[in-house]
């Protein structure tokens, strides 16, 4: 498609793979530090220098070590047991496990059959993430806050979630807790942009559902208040949108091949489309539709917005997709308890024109606050009423409630990495809880509101959703064959040979289709929320 050139510059490219090569750099280099200390003088102490430090302050405590032998002499063995040290396990590389006091190691160091002594340091991906000052709702009412700590936290640590949205302005709640950003890549498909930071304000405040963690935030006051449900999950800012939220539909279809194109470097399991089409459209034949179904096939997890339109509504690319978990919004009443919990008024719902019934499941999705790109951003003026602790702002919509089950995905592919997103979808459509009053469910609800905990701690083995479901006819090639892996459907292949215009009518996916009406006041029914929670 040649607006891709426009899409994704050569300099962009070689920018991305320049910042992709940059930790692996970093790495090499302390490896590099490393070693050196074998060349070093015998009478010096061949112990890493935080080590080193830890075990001066903390003589009697333990420490679990390895040690490296010079020529594989094991008086090096004999020096760890002479210090009082417990030999473990033998390593590859000359090299062995053991438990030493602190006041030893410094002596072990320095032992001439020592080559080097390092921490047998924890290989946890996982931080904990402290809930106890939390000042919203929504991540307890999913269950969430239950994972982040305890003997196996999980918090989306290592799992790429990309943002198909407005850009995601950088800040204090989405750096690692030893700093640095946990925006992990960053890429630009709108032709009338510059920068992938968000000037409209939709983009941050979803990606901050899916992964906010206001703990780094340097006013006291705001760390630990506001965290979305998966608080160590790293983003992918994929813009599509402008300033005032609008984007072509081609500029989303290419977002998305690029997320399958980069789905292995970034380690993307999930993406969140909080967004929907004004335009009608079978998903048997929308070429939307074709793009998710596709980054589906490619094992992503993908999650979309139901739209804020009411009942008899689900006729609306990428929502209507059969294949995708689309999310309708709840309400949780103000209360952690779901049991009491509505589906709001404007939350879409309905049988698909191919006869599938949406949402699959809700989420909260009213009063949800999250962080604020900032205050001269589209929302921040549009809604200064709304701004809540000077950076963060609370918004109603679907598009509020996708990302909550996106950052859920993503807690449930941390803890279980061998799960596909089929079988996400089946736990997600198996382990919800229903909504209903005296016993009559509610409708437009799916198969209920999201639980994160019974999702992650599920313990056999899932079954998988989707079986059987027709696939877009724009992945099936002429002979009958369907086409949508990486090797037969590259971004070359998107040429407007394969995606003649009989079957994608300009006229049908027109700029409005894309307007701020999607994402506008009208949207989030910003008319009946007028308290916040
Ligand atoms: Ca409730």
């Amino acid at each position: 498609m040649t607006t891709l050139s426009t899409t994704t510059s050569p300099i962009g490219r070689s920018t991305r793979r320049f910042q992709a090569l940059l930790p692996l750099l970093l790495v090499l280099a302390l490896l590099g530090a490393f070693v050196r200390p074998a060349a070093a003088a015998p009478d010096e102490s061949r112990v890493l220098p935080q080590l080193q430090r830890e075990a001066a302050e903390q003589p009697n405590s333990s420490f679990r070590v390895i040690v490296t032998r010079l020529d594989n002499n094991p008086a090096a063995d004999r020096a760890a047991g002479a210090g009082g040290g417990k030999k473990l396990k033998d390593l590859p590389h000359n090299a062995f496990v053991a438990e030493m006091p602190g006041r030893a190691i410094e002596a072990l160091g320095r032992n001439p059959a020592v080559k080097y002594v390092a921490p047998d340091a924890r290989m946890n991906k996982t931080g904990i993430v402290d809930s106890s000052k939390l000042g919203t709702l929504y991540p307890q009412v999913v269950k969430a806050t239950g994972l982040w700590s305890g003997t196996n936290p999980v918090t989306g640590s290592g799992i790429g979630v990309a943002v198909v949205d407005t850009g995601i302005t950088a800040k204090g709640d989405f750096t690692f807790p030893t700093g640095g950003s946990r925006i992990v890549a960053k890429v630009l498909f709108n032709a009338n942009l510059e920068k992938t930071g968000d000037g409209h304000g939709h983009g941050t405040h979803v990606a901050g559902i899916v992964a906010g963690n206001s703990w780094a935030q340097s006013d006291l006051t705001l760390r630990g208040k506001y965290i979305g449900i998966a608080p160590e999950a790293n983003l992918i800012n994929v813009r599509v949108s402008d300033e005032t939220g609008m984007s072509y539909l081609s500029d989303v279809v290419t977002a998305i091949d690029w997320v399958v194109a980069n789905r292995v470097t970034y380690n993307i399991r999930v993406m969140n489309l909080s967004l929907v089409s004004s335009v009608a459209e079978s998903a048997k034949t929308s070429i939307l539709a074709a793009a998710v179904e596709r980054a589906w096939f490619n094992g992503i997890f993908v999650v979309v917005a139901a739209g804020n339109a009411g009942p008899d509504t689900l006729y609306y690319p990428p929502a209507n997709d059969p294949f995708v978990v689309t999310v309708g919004a709840a309400d949780s009443m103000g209360t952690v308890a779901q049991g009491d919990d509505m589906i709001a008024p404007w939350s879409s719902y309905g049988v698909t024109q191919d006869g599938y019934s949406k949402p699959d499941v809700v989420a909260p999705g009213r009063y949800i606050v999250s962080p604020l790109a900032s205050s001269g951003s589209t929302l921040g003026t549009q809604f200064p009423e709304r701004i809540v602790d000077g950076k963060y702002v609370w918004l109603s919509g679907t598009s509020m409630a996708a990302p909550v089950v996106a950052g859920v995905a993503a807690l449930a592919f941390q803890a279980h990495p061998e799960w596909t997103n089929d079988q996400v979808k089946w736990l997600l459509l198996n382990t919800s809880q229903q909504l209903g009053i005296g016993g009559i469910l509610l409708p437009g609800q799916g198969a209920g509101e999201v639980d994160a905990t019974a999702v992650v701690r599920y313990s056999s083995t899932p079954g998988f959703a989707n079986q059987g479901l027709p696939i877009n006819q724009n992945l099936v090639t002429t002979d009958g064959s369907t086409s949508y892996s990486s090797a037969s459907w590259s971004t070359a292949s998107w040429s407007t040979a394969s995606w003649s215009t009989a079957s994608w009518s300009t006229a049908s996916w027109s700029t409005a289709s894309w307007s701020t009406a999607s994402w506008s006041t009208a949207s989030w029914s910003s008319a009946d929320e007028t308290d916040v929670r």
